[in-house]
Order: structure tokens, then C-alpha cells, then sequence
């Protein structure tokens, strides 16, 4: 079964996160565990000092080397000793998050996410403690907390038995390098709109050939680089 553990300052902001939805059920069916910790517990001084001012000098401040690589340590295991859990901290200086990194993450059986805050963290936490840097994408936001969240619920989405029916995941976007195509439901006709007719055809071949060719069209014009990406272009 995966674990994932997440070391956060914030560990309140994935209550119901955890709780709700596929991943909430998959939690209590134990298909995952989920376990999240408090940075802070892994201070010694009575302010539970996180960070600190840049060497350098420069705006804000830097995530302390020491409790964060003690936690990591605490909780995937030294290098040294061979460590059990694949650490990851989230950064935008990482490697663009998509769905094959998804599918790699899933097969892990130990996960660490480091969530950063402030500037960013000590580069010494990097060198000493972090397999690997994972982007959810070129934007800055306050904490890694949401991308640690995407990672969740992205991988949960993987593990066998976590969707109700696997071929969800065969047909959605990006499984085959492609975006989805448009997708109806009832009614048939809705403010003037007609649901395209070879969707209620029954015919299933043509259904397919119809969704394959809307899915080509759709990647060609919004994403070619998804294209290129597979020698398609
Ligand atoms: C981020 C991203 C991200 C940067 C400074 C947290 C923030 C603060 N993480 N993909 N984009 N992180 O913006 O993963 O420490």
C-alpha cells in the first residue's frame, strides 16, 4: 500500500482535504495512508524557529536546514542507512509535474512531500535530504502546501481500486498524450444546443472514431507541443 507523508508548517490546511471524496474513502478502504507533520515538532527552541534571514541579504526570509532535514530523517529514513521513502520537495525550481511523473509517483510505496514556505528552503536541505524537485507549475504561490495536494490526489487516482471503474483513467486526458475531447450528457438538447448525433447513434465504432477525432483536433489546436511530444506533428 502507498504512503504518502506530508511535513508541513500548516498541517491544519489538509483536514477536510484528507477526508472528502476518493481520497477520504480510499483513506478509510486503506488502499493509501496519508499521514501529515507539523515542521514544528522537529524545533528545539521555545519560538519553534522555522526560518531565518538570507545569507546575502534580500527580501524575506530562508526554512532552517535543521528541523527540516531531522523531520525528513524521522520520517523516510537517513540515505545513509537506506532510506525507505522517496522525498520530494515541491518547488517551483522543479521538474514540471505531469501525468507520467504521476504514474511513476504511484508506484512508489513511500512518498515524503516537503512542503516550503517563506522564500524557499536551505539548499543544504536539498543536498542532504530531497531525491527530487517537483513543479506544479510556472506560478509562485505562498506554500507548497496545494502542490503537495495535487500530488495527493493525482497518485490516489492511481492506485488500483481507488476509481470506481479503471477505464476512467484509460480514456481521460493525457493517459495517451492527448487532451480529452467534449463530453455530453443529458439533455439531448439544451438553449438551442443539440448533443452531436453519433453520440446517440449506439454505434460504438463510430462513437470512438467520432471521440478520437475530436480529442486530435482539440490537442492539435490548444496543445501541439503534446503532439510534438509523441513525433505526432
Ligand atoms: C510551487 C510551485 C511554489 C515558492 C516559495 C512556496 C512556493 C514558497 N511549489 N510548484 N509552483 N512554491 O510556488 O510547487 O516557499
Amino acid at each position: 500500500m502507498l504512503r504518502i507523508d506530508v511535513i508541513t508548517i500548516f498541517p491544519e490546511l489538509f483536514g477536510r482535504f484528507l477526508e472528502a471524496s476518493i481520497l477520504g474513502h480510499a483513506r478509510r478502504e486503506g488502499q493509501i495512508a496519508v499521514a501529515v507533520h507539523d515542521l514544528r515538532s522537529w524545533t528545539r527552541d521555545r519560538h519553534r524557529t522555522v526560518d531565518d534571514i538570507p545569507y546575502g541579504g534580500g527580501p524575506g526570509m530562508v526554512m532552517k536546514p535543521e528541523p527540516l532535514v531531522e523531520a525528513i530523517e524521522a520520517i523516510a529514513g537517513q540515505r545513509s542507512t537506506g532510506r525507505k521513502g522517496r522525498v520530494i520537495l515541491l518547488s517551483p525550481q522543479g521538474a514540471r509535474l505531469d501525468q507520467k511523473k504521476v504514474a511513476e509517483l504511484a508506484r512508489e510505496e513511500h512518498l515524503v512531500l516537503v512542503c516550503g514556505r517563506y522564500e524557499g528552503v536551505d539548499q543544504r536541505v536539498i543536498d542532504l535530504a530531497v531525491d527530487e524537485e517537483i513543479s506544479i507549475g510556472d506560478f509562485v504561490l505562498s506554500g507548497g502546501e496545494i502542490p503537495a495536494m495535487a500530488v495527493i490526489e493525482a497518485v490516489t487516482r492511481l492506485v488500483p481500486g481507488v476509481l470506481g471503474n479503471p477505464r476512467s483513467v484509460e480514456t481521460e486526458s493525457f493517459q495517451d498524450g492527448r487532451l480529452e475531447g467534449p463530453q455530453y450528457t443529458r439533455p439531448a438538447e439544451y438553449r438551442g444546443h443539440a448533443v452531436p448525433e453519433v453520440l446517440r447513434s449506439g454505434d460504438h465504432g463510430e462513437i470512438e472514431r467520432w471521440r478520437r477525432e475530436r480529442a486530435f483536433e482539440r490537442t492539435k489546436r490548444r496543445r501541439p507541443d503534446l503532439l510534438t511530444a509523441r513525433g505526432e506533428e
